[in-house]
């Protein structure tokens, strides 16, 4: 049986703060369309996909922030685009920030199933950024303020494949791909809002496009699996979002790619057959890994330079040999 899967990357233009719920589910509903037209089974939308990226603002306390949160989903004014997807028959992935009933908050993600259930959710493992106000940046990115970590990466059994999820930064680490790879997942979609200027290190910005390319690309190779990265582009609130949301085939090869820093859909077949091309090859996992070795990546978690390396180091500065 088939199971060549339709997914669009339904990039979305920036959200600005004046911008209503209303509107851009408006817009979500039109991309979910043209997914529709283009015999989409799935359309994927960008990280905290129905309000503006707010963790570039300082708020004295949280709860003034509270109209960013999406309290029950879907609420009031995100049910028309479960309805649509519904009477479409096409899935979709939504990025949004929860509040929960208990008052924790979260980046977080669904998956939607083409009859308009919530399949799976997922919260945004690691957060970039800070905690604190830092007035020097030209834009905070406080998302270790704003959301608390979520506890692990699952897949889901949908769309005919095993499917999983991730949010933006979490595409910058290996572990979120390989941990995904050993459930077996086929397909990642990961949504995003990434600035282009990195304030701690602005030699970054000119590759902030490479580096996006890069990790989808590999982490799609390396795990043999389908890789859809999708963007919140464009100018928002004074701050450019990178565009360039892809979808990527289990060879690292990007099958299709935005072009533009709006609301735009691009479309690629997923082959979820092709996955075993690499896993049961050359990414055999049971065959070839060895975690007997790999103790270091759960047991520690920044880098520890074990301690005869850096006695010789500094021996042999303290005896003046030469440094290259
Ligand atoms: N949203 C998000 O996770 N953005 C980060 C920016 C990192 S710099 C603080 C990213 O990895 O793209």
């Amino acid at each position: 049986m088939s199971r060549v899967l339709t997914v669009g990357a339904a990039q979305m233009g920036p959200i600005q703060l004046a911008d209503t719920r209303t509107q851009v589910v408006e817009r979500l509903i039109a991309l979910l369309r043209s997914g529709s037209a283009a015999g989409c089974h799935l359309v994927v939308f960008p990280e905290l996909t129905l309000t503006t990226f707010f963790p570039r603002w300082w708020v004295d306390d949280l709860s003034e922030a509270d109209r960013f949160y999406e309290t029950e989903m879907p609420g009031q004014e995100t049910r028309p685009l479960f309805d649509e997807a519904r009477r479409l028959g096409v899935g979709f992935h939504l990025g949004y920030a929860e509040l929960t009933p208990d008052g924790h908050r979260y980046n977080t993600a669904i998956l939607v199933e083409r009859d308009g259930s919530i399949v799976g959710k997922y919260r945004k493992v690691h957060l970039p950024g800070h905690s604190e106000h830092e007035p020097w940046r030209a834009f905070q990115h406080l998302e270790r303020y704003y959301f608390e970590p979520g506890d692990g990466f699952a897949v889901h059994g949908a769309f005919g494949g095993v499917v999983g999820m991730a949010i933006c930064n979490d595409r910058r680490w290996p572990e979120t791909y390989r941990v995904l790879g050993l459930q077996g997942c086929e397909l990642a979609l990961i949504g995003y809002n990434t600035p282009i200027h990195y304030a701690p290190d602005p030699d970054q910005d000119r590759l902030q496009g490479f580096h996006n390319r890069l990790v989808l690309q590999s982490g799609a190779y390396q795990n043999g699996m389908w890789v859809v990265g999708v963007a919140k582009s464009g100018e928002e609130e004074g701050c450019a979002l990178l565009g360039e949301s892809a979808i990527v085939a289990p060879s690292g090869e990007v099958m299709a790619q935005c072009s533009t820093d709006g609301d735009e859909l691009v479309v690629a077949e997923a082959d979820l057959d092709l996955c075993a091309n690499y896993k049961e090859t050359l990414f055999d996992f049971d065959r070839y890994r060895r975690p007997e070795v790999y103790g270091r990546i759960t047991a520690q978690r920044g880098p520890e330079v074990p301690a005869e390396v850096r006695s010789a180091l500094d021996a042999s500065v303290e005896s003046g040999e030469e440094r290259p």
